[in-house]
């Protein structure tokens, strides 16, 4: 939920006008609502090469993944590997567009460890490929839209580890 939406849902359980704290923090998320726009714009344009670069320096970090053995072995497993950093690509220009990072954390976070762990997904690995789509990215924007992008793949991190 965006936080107009969530502003409105909070003011009208109390059947009140919203206060000037929620005004400000509306304010804010309008006014940064350009560079966040610009930010997800550049991301969704440039996804597959993202990926293909993270999923590239994830496999340099960590070749035991795509060894014999390894969780994301063979063609079909490192598909579905990159597939999930697809995923949580996808997912930070959600949090980058509504400005909050609960679409993130609702739709890619919730029950995550229990799930790759019931699959023999190493947690540090995805975390892994999550920090390289971040450098990834990070080379694709300007210094200040890095590091509000960062924040975001930051979130995903702390949310695998
Ligand atoms: C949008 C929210 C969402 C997420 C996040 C998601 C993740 C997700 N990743 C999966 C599998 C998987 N995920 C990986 C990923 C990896 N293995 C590694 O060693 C690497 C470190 C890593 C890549 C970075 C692999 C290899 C599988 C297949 C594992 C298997 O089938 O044994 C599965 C099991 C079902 C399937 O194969 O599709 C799910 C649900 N699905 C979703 O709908």
């Amino acid at each position: 939920m965006s936080i107009v939406t969530k502003s409105i849902v909070n003011a009208d359980a109390e059947a009140r006008y919203l206060s000037p704290g929620e005004l400000d923090r509306i304010k804010g998320f309008v006014t940064s609502g350009e560079r966040r726009l610009r930010i997800a714009q550049v991301l969704t344009e440039s996804r597959e090469r993202i990926v293909k670069e993270a999923g590239s320096q994830l496999f340099q970090r960590r070749p035991d993944v795509v060894s014999p053995g390894g969780n994301a072995y063979g063609e079909e497993m490192t598909a579905t590997c990159l597939r999930d950093l697809d995923y949580y690509l996808r997912l930070v220009t959600y949090g980058v567009v509504a400005g909050d990072v609960t679409p993130i954390e609702e739709i890619g976070l919730v029950g995550v460890k229990e799930m790759y762990n019931s699959l023999g997904t190493p947690l540090a690995g995805v975390a892994e490929g999550v920090r390289a789509l971040k450098s990834v990215a990070s080379g694709l924007l300007s210094g200040e839209d890095a590091s509000e992008a960062s924040a975001y793949f930051d979130y995903v991190v702390g949310g695998l580890l």
